[in-house]
This record gives C-alpha cells, structure tokens and sequence, in this order.
C-alpha cells in the first residue's frame, strides 16, 4: 500500500475509534416532578437514584421542551429534526411515520456507526436506518409483552416489559452489535404509559402512605379558555373502573367509567396472584367505603389520585432500575467513557396538576421532557442549564457529536456548544420554542399553537379564536390568561410577534 493512503486510512481508523458512542434512554410520559434530579414533591418519597446519576456525571437542562406533546409527533421530531408540520407525523391518530426521510440513525448508519433500537416505538410503519430493532407493537403491554422483529416475527416474552427491553438491550451491548465500530443505541420504555402497570416487586411501594397533591388538584379553570375545562382527562371524572384503578369487575360507584384492565387478562397464574395479593386489601376497602357511602365526591378524587400516582412512581422504579443497569454495565465494560448517555421522555404529564393525567396541553407539566446528559471529557459534571431547547435538537446534537455535518432542513439546533460551555447558550441561540398540537379526538384537548420565551407562554386555539398569554415568572402554575389584561398588552404583542417569526422561519403553513 502506498504511503499516503496508508496515513489516510489510519487517520480515519484514529477517527473512528474516538467517536463517542450514544446511548439514549428514552421512556414514555415521564415527568419532570417525578425526577428527583429535578426536584419536585416527590424527590424524597420516591427518589430516581440512578437516572440521578447522569445529573451528578453530567447536564440537567431544566427548559427542555417538546414540539407537540404526545407520542408518535415527539418520536418523529427526535429522529428528524424537524418540527411535526415537515416531518409529516403530526398526531398519533391519523399519521403513519414515513420511513423512507432521513433521520439521524440514518445519517450515523452511513457513517458507519451500528444502530440499534429496543423497546416502544409506535409510529406505524417499520423502523428503517437501524442494524438492530425489535419493538413493541403499539403502545406494547406491561406484563408478557409481544416484540416485533426484523423478521417480521411476532415473538411473546413472559415478564415485565422494563425488565425485558432493559435485557434486550444489555444483550445487543454485550453480544450482538460489531464490537470495533461506534454505537448507536436507543433503548425506549413502554413505561410509565398509562395504564401503569407496576412490576411485581413493586406492587407495594407507598403502602399506607399519602402521597403528596399538587395544589391544583381541584383547578377551576377560573381566568383561562373555557376549553381548559372541557378535555377528557380528569382524575375525578375520567378514570376507569378497571383499566386506570386495576380493579375488578364492574363499577360499584357510578364516579368511574367502566373498562377491564387488559394487563390483568395478560398475566399467567402466578402474576394474578402476586397481583390480587397485593392490592386485595386496599380494593376491599374501597369497596366497602363506597358501599356505607364515606366518600364524598373530593375524597373519592383524592382516593383515585392515590392509586394513580403510586402506580405510576412504582412503575418509574423500574425504569429508574434499567438505567442503573445500563450505567452499571457501561462502566464494567469500559464503555462509559467514550459514550454520550441520555435520559429523555417523549413528554412530560399531569401528575394531578389541573386536576389531570396524560398531557397535549402547552403548559410546563406536559410541554417539559426531561433531559439529562453524561458525556465524559465534554459535558462537566453537575451542569444545569437554562437554555431553551427542544427535542428537534437532539438529532442535529448527535450527528455534530459524531462528527457529522448538519444538514440544511434540519430544523433542530446542536447542543454541543452549549454541552462544551458549562450549559451557556451562544449569543445567537433562539429567543423562543415554538408548539404545535392537533387536537385528537382521545381526551378531546382543543388544538392550539404557541411559543415560550425564558419568561412567558402565548397559545392560541384556533376553534375558540382565542389567546392565552402567562407570566411563568408570577404565576408558574399557569393559573391566569394575561391575554386581556391592559398591563400585559406590550407582552403580548411582543409575544405575538415571537409567534409569528417562528412561525415563518419554520416555514409553517
Ligand atoms: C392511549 C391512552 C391515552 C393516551 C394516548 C396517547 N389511552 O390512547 O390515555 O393519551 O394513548 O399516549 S389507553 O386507554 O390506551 O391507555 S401516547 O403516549 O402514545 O401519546
Ligand atoms: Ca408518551
């Protein structure tokens, strides 16, 4: 061989071997209150140590947001870049994930790395740019979860669904990927999705404690749009009976809607029974306390809150539980040093805040997605940032990570200065994030577009024609629409104007 090629070839090899690894932990609907990193009124009752972790090694940004609050849209932004309106999938009830556009695993695929993706995946068609999936059909199931494979099989796995996606995932690290070439791999959980499912271990975690309410669990929707108090997802109103309480049979108190819960039908013998033995006790309370009549319809709320957030902070055990796993592994094998490890969620969610679960609404609870960063020798530890980011950063991040150009149409911004520079912004990072949801028919939330500043959040919904405009620095819960206050007319033209700009410059039509 020839001397010059020689060199060449070696360079790249050099090349090659330095490019970090990406390890991205990705979970479904977890929320900021319930991340301990984060604060939060949960931090000491149910604490996420190893997720924890990536926050002491590593960044927290504490403004990272989404672009439209639900699963498949925020999935379809992280792979692309773009915001929903360019990458097509735009809501989950209508839109099938177009596979054959350009998305990171792709550009990181033809520059050789291998690419991998585990778990919850949910947008329709079949994952492309990948040398490795095995997915979750739909939204997947808690206990002896069904995997699609690259096959085209359909394979059953008896188990809890983060155990199972976290070993799928360890034995592609350990056994599977091509050892010399970096690695891409995304590890996504079902949980903590609705219907919060805990794993067996976990069942009584909370037990005979009162979990802390969030002060607007009773929200009156006083002083905001009249559409505030017309979604579907209210914990007085909107639970069911089986598939939300994990109760049996039929409603006995007609303040639940009906509805089996599907996870119970799954489980084998042994599981119904660590099941029924479990929540037995409490059930039967209930049940009586229903029937002599005790509780009137805020104890009741009170109750459903209960029985909600315990079963969805017992599920964030276990996905708290994966992460040290992968972290534990990552570290024994040598790997943690040359690897980027992100912990994200495709939103956040209402843990009773409004008086709500589930999320599409503009406001923080569900506009937030968590995001927490390890990348040794760039990002120091303990960093907390402030800067305004979005899940359509995240693929142009990756690729300058990898050493990769950004291409023109992404619409995301990289983060790797911000990650070099203690989590500083440059001077000409965006003054706003701009928001898009649909409108979907499943908990009938009013569509509405908007934009957040560092200090405020203007939305409009175009079926009411009507704005809302919050000072996040006065009113952090979000509890008063500014929009017709005299005071706040310059903000709110500015804002408008914020808006607007966004709106032309990711070309939204
Ligand atoms: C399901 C849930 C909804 C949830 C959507 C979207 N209902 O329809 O509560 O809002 O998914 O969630 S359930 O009865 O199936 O639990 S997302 O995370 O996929 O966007
Ligand atoms: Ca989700």
């Amino acid at each position: 061989m020839r001397a010059p090629v020689l060199l060449l070839l070696t360079l790249l090899s050099c090349q090659a071997a330095e490019r970090p690894n990406i390890v991205f932990l990705f979970s479904d609907d977890h929320a900021l209150q319930a991340i301990s990193a984060y604060g939060g009124r949960f931090k000491d009752i149910a604490p996420t140590p190893n997720i924890d972790r990536l926050a002491k090694q590593g960044a927290v940004f504490e403004r990272s947001y989404c672009a439209n609050s639900i699963c498949g849209p925020s999935r379809a932004c992280v792979l692309t870049g773009k915001h929903s309106h360019k990458n097509g999938f735009i809501d989950n009830e209508n839109c099938r994930f177009d596979g054959s556009q350009p998305t990171f695993p792709k550009y990181l695929q033809q520059a050789g790395y291998q690419t991998a993706i585990i778990g919850k995946w949910h947008l329709i068609t079949n994952p492309t740019g990948f040398n490795h999936w095995e997915i979750l059909p739909g939204q997947g199931n808690y206990y002896n979860p069904d995997f699609l494979r690259m096959d085209g099989t359909k394979t059953r796995v008896e188990g809890y669904c983060t155990d199972i996606i976290t070993d799928k995932a360890l034995a592609w690290l350990k056994n599977r990927r091509i050892k010399d070439k970096p690695f891409v791999l995304m590890c996504q959980h079902k949980a903590p999705h609705r219907n919060w499912v805990p794993a067996e271990r976990h069942y009584n975690l909370f037990d005979g404690q009162d979990l802390p309410e969030p002060p607007t669990l009773f929200d009156d929707y006083a002083g905001r749009s009249a559409a505030l108090a017309r979604q579907q997802m209210t914990i007085a109103k909107d639970f069911m009976w089986g598939h939300d309480m994990l109760l049996h049979g039929k409603p006995t108190d007609p303040r639940f809607l009906g509805g089996q819960n599907g996870e119970y039908a799954r489980m084998n013998p042994a599981q119904k029974t660590a099941f029924d033995k479990a929540y037995q006790k409490e059930n039967q309370q209930l049940l009586a306390d229903l029937a002599a009549g005790k509780l009137d319809d805020k104890a009741l709320t009170r109750w459903k809150y209960q029985r909600y957030i315990k079963n969805y902070l017992r599920c964030i055990r276990a996905v708290d539980e994966s992460v040290g796993r992968v972290l534990d592994y990552l570290d024994e094998s040598g790997l943690a040093k040359n690897t980027i490890v992100i912990y994200s969620a495709d939103q956040g969610f209402y843990l009773g805040e409004h008086g709500w679960y589930d999320k599409r609404w503009m406001f923080e609870e569900s506009l937030a997605m968590p995001f927490l960063i390890r990348w040794p020798g760039v990002v120091n530890p303990g960093v907390r940032s402030k800067v305004l980011i979005q899940n359509i950063d995240y693929a142009p991040t990756f690729l300058e990570a990898a050493g990769l150009a950004i291409p023109a149409d992404i619409q995301g911004r990289s983060l790797v200065p911000i990650l070099q520079n203690e989590g500083n912004a440059p001077a000409d990072w965006r003054k706003g994030i701009y928001y898009f949801y649909s409108g979907e028919n499943t908990h009938r939330v009013a569509a509405h577009a908007g934009v957040r500043n560092d200090r405020y959040k203007l939305f409009f919904l175009p079926k009411s024609n009507e704005w809302q405009l919050f000072d996040l620095e006065q009113d952090p819960q979000e509890l008063r629409s500014l929009h017709e206050d005299p005071a706040s007319a310059a903000v709110l033209a500015e804002m408008k104007k914020l808006y607007q700009t966004l709106r032309v410059q990711y070309e939204v039509k």
